[in-house]
């Protein structure tokens, strides 16, 4: 099985894709995930304990199941995304975007030349492609995501720039860090009225400039809220809220 090449078109135009969220620092949890009926599968290298030698062994754990595999690299580390990416990765969620230039720099680290400088050596990329060097080379940065966290007000305020920038292929609201810029610090309220504005407003951004709008959710419900929204990712939960409820749902029919 190779990484799926309509991974980008089919976030364009179809139905809302439902992505798993594995922080668990051992790469069988993606891999046991990829197997439930999620369209793909994020490891979250930001606030997971998932490194980076677990997610090369997740990415062909995920993407054997027919699935794309993208990474949340941690804050500023846009070399690591370039890493991934030559791992195999179909798309990077970089966290706390908060200026044009961090937007650049964070494609200039994801897509080749001439949007980018992204470096060669995709070794990982081009056997899980199946594709020839010269022609991963030309067709990559079409087949691989990059997405923008929007999670500050600073963000939320220039998100049109940001949308702008080439090589960034949408953005990726985070609603708790939101809720937390929002309140000033006082509160986590990730689907909270003010964040609900706010982040209606960031998707109808990024639908007038034409680029992907996704986002994460805290529970399936919410989730389906997101995507009737009209949102083209929702990620759900996390590895480890969904090993909590599948134990507190079995414990509370066992002692019912
Ligand atoms: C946020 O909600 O701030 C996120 O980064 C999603 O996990
Ligand atoms: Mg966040």
């Amino acid at each position: 099985m190779l990484t799926d090449p309509s991974f980008p078109e089919r976030l364009k135009s179809g139905a809302p894709l439902l992505t798993a969220w594995c922080g668990l620092p051992d790469p069988a949890t993606a891999g046991i995930l990829a197997r439930e009926p999620f369209d793909a599968v994020v490891l979250d290298v930001q606030h997971g304990s998932i490194d980076f030698a677990a997610v090369l062994q997740a990415i062909p754990l995920v993407v054997a199941v027919g699935k794309p595999a993208l990474v949340r690299i941690p804050v500023g580390d846009f070399a690591s995304a370039s890493r991934y990416l030559d791992a195999g990765v179909s798309g990077v969620i970089a966290p706390m975007i908060n200026t044009v230039e961090d937007a650049g720099r964070l494609a200039g680290f994801t897509k080749f030349p001439p949007t980018g400088e992204r470096s060669w050596g995709a070794y990982g990329a081009l056997s899980l492609s199946g594709l020839e060097a010269g022609e991963y080379l030309s067709k990559a940065n079409g087949l691989t995501v990059t997405f923008a966290m929007i999670e500050t007000r600073e963000a939320l305020a220039i998100v049109d720039d940001i949308l702008a920038v080439p090589g960034i292929d949408g953005i990726f609201i985070g609603p708790s860090d939101l809720s937390i810029a929002l309140s000033g610090g006082k509160g986590l309220d990730p689907t909270g009225a003010e964040v609900e504005k706010a982040l209606d407003h960031a998707l109808s951004r990024a639908k007038a400039a034409n680029k992907l709008a996704a986002i994460y959710a805290v529970s399936g419900a919410r989730a389906a809220e997101l995507a009737r929204k009209g949102f083209h990712m929702v990620s759900i939960g996390s590895d480890i809220s969904m090993l909590k409820a599948g134990a507190h749902a079995a414990l509370a029919a066992a002692r019912a």
